[in-house]
């Protein structure tokens, strides 16, 4: 079943500075390298780094990065990121991404069948409740692979945030209903029922700042993936479930989905309601 969308169902301002739009106007310089060692108390990473042109030449480096960072990166890692200075003279890294070709080429694989299936929708359509949830290929904030077939035979609530999001009644708000509902979830014994968040913001949110995020909730992340990558693959999830989404430069102004899928991939309740009810939800997951 497929429903025309109205574009600006939902549409609320949540606005929130997004500063990198273009990669050519990203901050900093782009780094390649190659994890050499990890000081979680210093909270700084060592890198093998090649040559960033017309400024350094390659060399082993120890860069400033985040906490979430230094949970995330291990020696041996191959890295992509924006170097950048400090205040102080200091060089920081920061969008750290790990390099993997194998996941890169599965993701890409999946993430086309996924560009296929929203394409086929047709503008002005999304997938309704009935329709099964596409396949995708996105990174979680443990720097692991998540595509639905990880989620085979498994139940799923899945919705969208970013972390930079400042309006409270929207992702901050939404965070903290999906962290009731896992916690409730797990009182009642559904005991395989999986919690997704997709970010809006993938430029800004890397696994790491995903990770530092879910954090801060206190959310265990062992069934609740906060999940980034490429920006298409975001794009085309963000067009089937028919989200508001518009970055003005400055803004992410979107409106909210939040999904249940069954054990066969199938949207079995959708809203997109800023006033969720995580109750409802909880009902319907008990019913599956
Ligand atoms: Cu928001």
């Amino acid at each position: 079943m497929l429903l025309v969308a109205s574009a600006l169902a939902g549409l609320l301002g949540c606005a929130q500075r997004n500063e990198s739009q273009e990669d050519e106007k990203e901050e900093g310089y782009p780094l390649l390298g190659v994890v050499q060692g990890v000081d979680v108390e210093g909270v700084a990473l060592t890198v093998a780094h090649e040559e960033i042109p017309d400024f350094m030449p390659p060399m082993t480096m120890v860069f400033r990065v985040s906490p979430g960072d230094v949970k995330t990166f291990k020696k041996g890692d191959q890295i992509k990121a924006r170097m950048v200075r400090d205040e102080d003279g200091g060089f920081r890294l920061i969008k750290i991404w790990k390099i993997d070709d194998e996941a890169a080429d599965t993701m890409r694989r999946v993430n086309k069948r996924l560009a296929k299936t929203v394409d086929e929708l047709g503008s002005g359509y999304y997938l309704a409740e009935g329709d099964a949830f596409p396949e995708f290929a996105l990174v979680d904030q443990y720097g692991e692979t998540v595509t639905p077939t990880r989620y085979v035979g498994k139940p799923f609530m899945l919705n969208f945030i970013f972390t930079r999001c400042t309006d409270a009644e929207m992702c901050p708000l939404s965070t903290s209903k999906m962290a009731t509902l896992q916690r409730m979830a797990k009182e009642e014994g559904l005991e395989d029922l999986e919690f997704i968040s997709v970010t809006l913001d993938p430029k800004y949110d890397t696994p790491s700042v995903l990770r530092t995020y879910a954090d801060a909730y206190g959310i265990e992340g062992e069934n609740f993936r906060f999940v980034t990558g490429e920006r298409d693959a975001v794009r085309q999830l963000i067009k089937s479930m028919a989200l508001t989404h518009i970055e003005t430069g400055e803004d992410i102004v979107h409106s909210l989905a939040t999904v249940l899928v069954d054990r066969d991939r199938k949207i079995v309740m959708r809203s997109v309601k800023k006033a969720w009810d995580p109750m409802e939800f909880l009902a319907a997951a008990k019913a599956l």
